[in-house]
């Protein structure tokens, strides 16, 4: 298996959007080649001139691995590509047929050498913010195996980020709603994501050293959405609200 020809289907049907079948049907690849995939495929990104802003953990709610009918926590890398302004607007041409996912956004203080534990995350955190996450998985049908999410970086597309708070360590029991014109099309709680938030990060910066890759000052880290993703679609404003935290949206044209 060629990990670079991998990478280059994925960018292709990203920016063709056109979306491709389960690649994990043909051939059988490891976790840690979906890994290796992934990476390629963010170099070719790199190579274009965009830049890592962050990663993102997915899969830290039930609602979400039973929405996608995998088991396991996964990461991947976002790029200053994937930002949308909060209250911005996106073109729904730009989509293969993408879903939102509201959550909770950390942003790094100082840079991330190795594991942390959980005790001494918030030396390392200076703002906190609700969040929507845009998911346009490059599979057909969103259908995809553990190892083919990975390595299509996790469906990720899109990041609208509120306003920054100081961060809480008391963030276990918080509302998490996400509506499209004010209309409420998905309800968790911040609960739903590991039991705390909190632990979503400590899960990344583990499996950031354990894959080598740098969390730096001034990254921001997705913790997961807590409830099912929505299609987006034309004409709405979706918004996103953390009780206690605030509140973000986007337009969709
Ligand atoms: C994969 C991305 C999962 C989350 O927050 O759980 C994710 C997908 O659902 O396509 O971003
Ligand atoms: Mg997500």
């Amino acid at each position: 298996m060629d990990i670079n020809e991998i990478a280059q289907i994925f960018d292709n049907a990203a920016i063709n959007t056109n979306p491709v079948k389960q690649i994990s049907e043909a051939i059988k690849f490891s976790l840690d080649e979906a890994y290796a995939i992934q990476k390629a495929m963010i170099d070719l990104r790199l190579k274009r001139g965009e830049r890592i802003i962050g990663l993102k953990m997915g899969f830290t709610s039930e609602a979400k691995m039973r929405q996608m009918g995998v088991r396991d926590m996964i990461w991947g890398r976002l790029t200053d590509e994937m930002m949308v302004e909060n209250g911005g607007t996106v073109r729904m041409e730009k989509y293969i047929h993408a879903r939102a996912e509201p959550e909770i956004c950390f942003r790094v203080s100082q840079d991330i050498e190795g594991e942390v534990l959980l005790d001494d995350l918030d030396q390392y955190v200076d703002g906190m913010a609700c969040a929507i996450e845009i998911i346009d998985s490059r599979f057909e049908n969103f259908k995809f195996s553990l190892e083919d999410v990975v390595a299509d970086n996790c469906s990720s597309t899109g990041v609208v980020v509120g306003d920054w708070i100081t961060p809480s360590r008391e963030i276990k029991n918080l509302k998490m709603t996400l509506s499209f014109d004010n209309e409420l099309k998905a309800e968790g709680s911040s609960f739903d994501i590991l039991g705390d938030p909190w632990r979503s990060l400590q899960a990344a910066t583990r499996l950031a050293y354990q894959y080598g890759e740098k969390i730096k000052a001034g990254h921001i880290i997705m913790a997961g959405a807590s409830t099912a993703a929505i299609f987006i679609e034309k004409g709405t404003t979706v918004s996103a609200e953390v009780g206690g935290i605030g509140k973000c949206s986007f337009n969709v044209i």
